[in-house]
């Protein structure tokens, strides 16, 4: 039987839509010997964790089988996926190292962007922070989109945005301002999501919905649904799917994303995910640096001579502490 290339658009208990390169939608199922095979490979590789085997945004081939419904016969290697380590649901005695499971979230995303609303609510610099951190963990580019740029215009403060977001322009991030109210920017905006498999985060009433709806009518109430029935509470059923944009592209809203902690990071690690950070680090006196009391440390010099935003380094600080507590499975 021949098979068609497809992406995994949603994915909801054990059903899988895909959408094939003709742009038809089929629902498939994994067929048990993947599931043998997947299994298989857990069981002789000891640093293979368990994960899901599909998850949207994987590109898959598929067999046909009557109208509308197929089976998923090969996944592709995933370039990156964002990941949720988490102990295996019930877990089993044993070792609880050998308990975490690897949930993708989202295989494949082309990049991140994380909305903050210039004010109300007023944006943690430090969320932020970690979100950076976490993407750059994946290899997952970023963009900032600064929101509600209408606030700081009608308080006769139109630069605000800017003072408060451009370190981010100077480290070298994409940063977008926008205005779901007035429509600025959301021209960008549109532009930066179009063509792409887009993981969006950011903190509830930053306007992620609105800006969605701006660059697309519909697209938030969309978007949202789907983060709802993705949520923790106890009837949702667990559906996670990308949301497709007319000009091309995917839109995933990825609540969950507030809540990852720094598992995979080592404290002694976090500077290479500082990219204004990472290229001085080889110029501190001692290789296992910690840049934070040590003599000749190039990164606390950067600091005191204005090279790198005291609030950055504040942030690092910070996630260095959370980074170097573990949760009791790891
Ligand atoms: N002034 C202003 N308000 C906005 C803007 N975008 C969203 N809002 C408002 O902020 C609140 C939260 O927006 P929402 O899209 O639900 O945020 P979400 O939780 O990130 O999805 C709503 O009352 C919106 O009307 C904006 O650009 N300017
Ligand atoms: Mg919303
Ligand atoms: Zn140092």
């Amino acid at each position: 039987m021949s098979l068609q290339k497809g992406l995994v658009v949603k994915t909801q208990s054990g059903f899988f839509t895909v959408k094939t390169e003709d742009g038809r939608l089929l629902v498939c199922r994994i067929p048990g010997r993947l599931k043998v095979e997947h299994q298989r490979h857990i069981d002789l590789d000891p640093d293979f964790p368990p994960a899901d085997i599909v998850a949207v945004g994987d590109r898959v081939q598929v067999a046909e089988l009557s109208s509308g419904k197929g089976e998923i016969e090969i996944v592709e290697e995933r370039v990156r996926a964002l990941i949720r380590r988490a102990p295996v649901p019930g877990g089993r005695d044993s070792n609880p190292s050998e308990q975490l499971y690897k949930q993708i979230i989202v295989a494949n995303p082309d990049q991140a962007v994380f909305v903050f609303a210039v004010m109300d609510p007023a944006p943690s610099p430090r969320m932020l922070d970690r979100f950076l951190v976490m993407a750059e963990d994946s290899a997952l580019p970023s963009v900032v989109c600064v929101n509600k740029i209408d606030l700081a215009v009608s308080m006769g403060e139109p630069d605000y945005p800017r003072r408060v977001f451009g370190l981010y322009e100077d480290i070298g991030y994409p940063v977008v301002y926008t205005s779901a109210v007035t429509g600025a920017g959301v021209a960008t905006l549109r532009a930066v999501l179009t063509g792409k498999i887009s993981v969006l985060a950011g903190p509830s009433g930053a306007g992620k919905s609105s800006l969605l709806n701006a660059v697309q009518p519909g697209l938030g109430l969309a978007v949202q649904a789907v983060s709802r029935a993705t949520g923790k509470g106890r009837h949702t059923t667990r559906v996670r799917e990308l949301i497709p944009l007319c000009g091309g592209g995917y839109v995933a809203d990825t609540p969950g994303l507030r809540g990852l902690a720094l598992w995979d990071i080592e404290p002694d690690e976090l500077d290479a995910y500082f990219r204004e950070m990472a290229p001085l680090v080889e110029q501190c006196s001692f290789s296992d640096c910690s840049h934070t009391h040590e003599p000749g440390c190039a990164i606390l010099a950067a600091v005191e001579e204005g090279r790198i935003a005291p609030e950055r380094y504040e942030s690092y600080l910070r996630l260095r502490d959370e980074a170097a507590e573990l949760p009791w499975w790891a």
